[in-house]
């Protein structure tokens, strides 16, 4: 219902566009991308070019991809956008039959209009050639009055497209045609011309009198003002292939850049992102979409360990490590967001050192007041909660990850599994020297081999200064664990034993990890960058280039 209330929209959107007073305007796009890029500069209606669709299928402007072909191309666009559309319709493919089932086509699938062009099938590009051939005008005005006698939509727009200037016929003939074709029942009519200025356009439209809409395609006589076009009467301008052509100069020039570098550095930062394609085909839809109508999984939890003081001091006045400011949000924002996007719903944050400072909305808080005297085991102790069968998230209140780091965590179907990072390890720069980190040994080391996907398993953890003797680790842990609801089973069963040897209070994670791998398999799953750990003034610089 929804669907069909914009296409009924959509007929009616294009005919005021072309039968209003005020000048219009239609853009060009080839595909659903395109269409989508044209509705979000704000254009109200779109020109489906026969030129850019063929061409954007590596076809030349002849009629060499099929109409069905075409009309795939126009299905795309017409679900990308709102906007209405007037598709380029060529001569109709063929006679005036073909184009009786064109236009049937084109009213089902919500295309507003067509303009077709007194040639002969195949055609050959306007700006190809001189003295093209030109179809007879009564066989043409059968073709203009099949189309309109076939829609099934009142108000379908069908635009007659005359190019008797273009083939060098002159004036007298062009306008001979303009008013065959309005009595046959075009709607308008488009008039061609390929000079380098527009005194032919004017000398029309003195002519012409108004007597029906006008539609100009100012590709070869671009240096005109527009405003000369609205005095002048025209009802509506077709930009007719800029989007392809601009694609196409920054493609070649993308391209280029990344065949003679062998890299991509150059190119990334100038090029949309990734994140900008998932918005444009509005992905985020798709995932409120799947809110509505997928299962709901029970929820995960998580649990962020933020109670430690950390060494930002002077960057960071007053506040804990977690509050640090990362481009107007802070870490501790950036963490939830990502886990909260990654399905746990219901997060809580430990907090210890200037806890007043640690306010976020949607989240549950955890005071460790003892957090100068007891460890991670001791906060996360604290915050397990009487419902230890649920899957929980534990993480450090000091990284930022992508969010494939976590969602690949959250589908694995380990009772445990622990993200490392494989090649941190071999850090060389300045920040990495004698700093402790949270040194992974695994049962195997990461190969680097995309189809190798044999899971590693925890050996123990340390958390120490890499040093020549770590030849046995094979990575390092990013403080992010996921347990499934058997794991945070064993998960608490270990924070019990932990208390009941009078350890609890000391313990750190590796501690508490290596524990629970001597008991149960702990999975290992390898990544190779996409997060950091903020210990250090630098990092926090860095973290605020971390995307
Ligand atoms: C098209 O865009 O395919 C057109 C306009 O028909 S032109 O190429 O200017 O003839
Ligand atoms: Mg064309």
């Amino acid at each position: 219902m929804g669907a069909d209330i914009v296409r009924e929209n959509r007929f009616s959107a294009l005919r005021r566009l072309i039968t209003s007073a005020d000048l219009s305007f239609l853009m060009e796009a080839h595909n659903g991308l395109s269409a989508k890029i044209v509705q979000e500069a704000g254009f109200r209606g779109i020109w489906a070019s026969g030129l850019t669709m063929s061409a954007s299928l590596g076809l030349r402007d002849s009629n060499e991809a099929s109409w069905t072909q075409v009309m795939d191309v126009l299905e795309y666009m017409a679900d990308a956008t709102g906007l209405p559309i007037l598709v380029d319709g060529d001569t109709g493919h063929g006679n005036f039959n073909n184009v009786r089932r064109f236009v049937r086509k084109l009213c089902e699938r919500g295309v507003a209009g067509v303009c077709i062009e007194d040639k002969l099938f195949p055609k050959t590009n306007s700006f190809i050639g001189e003295e093209q051939p030109l179809a007879d005008v009564d066989e043409f005005c059968g073709r203009i009055k099949a189309g309109k006698d076939s829609q099934t939509h009142d108000d379908f727009t069908l635009i007659a497209r005359v190019e008797a200037l273009i083939s060098g016929r002159g004036m007298e003939e062009a306008l001979r045609r303009a008013e065959a074709y309005h009595a046959a029942g075009a709607d308008a009519v488009l008039i061609h011309s390929k000079k380098a200025e527009a005194s032919e356009i004017f000398g029309f439209m003195e002519r012409w009198g108004n007597r029906a809409p006008v539609v100009i395609v100012p590709t070869m006589y671009y240096a005109t003002p527009t405003e000369l076009f609205r005095q002048a009467g025209v009802s509506t301008i077709i930009w007719a292939n800029h989007l392809l052509r601009s694609a196409m100069t920054a493609m070649g020039e993308t391209a280029r850049r990344i065949h003679e570098d062998q890299s991509l550095i150059e190119v990334e930062g100038r090029v949309a992102s990734v994140k900008d394609i998932f918005r444009l085909v509005g992905n985020a839809e798709l995932e409120a979409a799947e809110r509505r109508y997928l299962p709901e999984k029970p929820a995960a939890r998580a649990i962020v360990l933020g109670a430690a003081k950390g060494e930002l001091g002077e960057a960071n006045p007053d506040q804990p490590k977690c509050m640090a400011d990362i481009r107007g949000q802070s870490l501790l924002q950036r963490l939830v967001t990502t886990l909260k996007d990654s399905g746990a719903r219901d997060v809580a944050v430990v907090r210890g050192y200037r806890k007043a400072a640690v306010t976020l909305k949607g989240v549950g808080l955890v005071d460790n007041d003892r957090f100068e005297t007891t460890g991670e085991a001791y906060s996360l102790s604290l915050a397990l909660d009487e419902h230890p069968e649920a899957e929980t998230v534990v993480a450090y209140g000091d990284v930022l990850f992508r969010r494939y780091i976590l969602d690949s965590l959250m589908s694995s179907k380990a009772d445990i599994v622990i993200a490392v990072d494989a090649l941190n390890l071999h850090r060389s720069d300045r920040a990495a020297i004698g700093q402790k980190r949270d040194l992974v040994a695994a049962d195997h080391a990461y190969s680097g081999d995309y189809l190798d996907d044999e899971p590693a398993r925890l050996l123990h953890m340390a958390h120490a200064a890499p040093s020549a003797d770590a030849a046995d680790m094979q990575g390092e842990w990013m403080g992010l664990a996921r347990f499934s609801p058997t794991g945070a089973q064993w998960l608490r069963e270990e924070i019990e034993a932990l208390k009941a040897e009078g350890a609890l209070e000391q313990a750190d994670m590796p501690t508490l990890l290596t524990r629970l791998a001597a008991k149960h398999p702990v999975r290992v799953k390898y990544f190779t960058g996409h997060w950091m750990n903020i210990n250090t003034l630098q990092d926090l610089a860095d973290a605020r280039n971390f995307q």
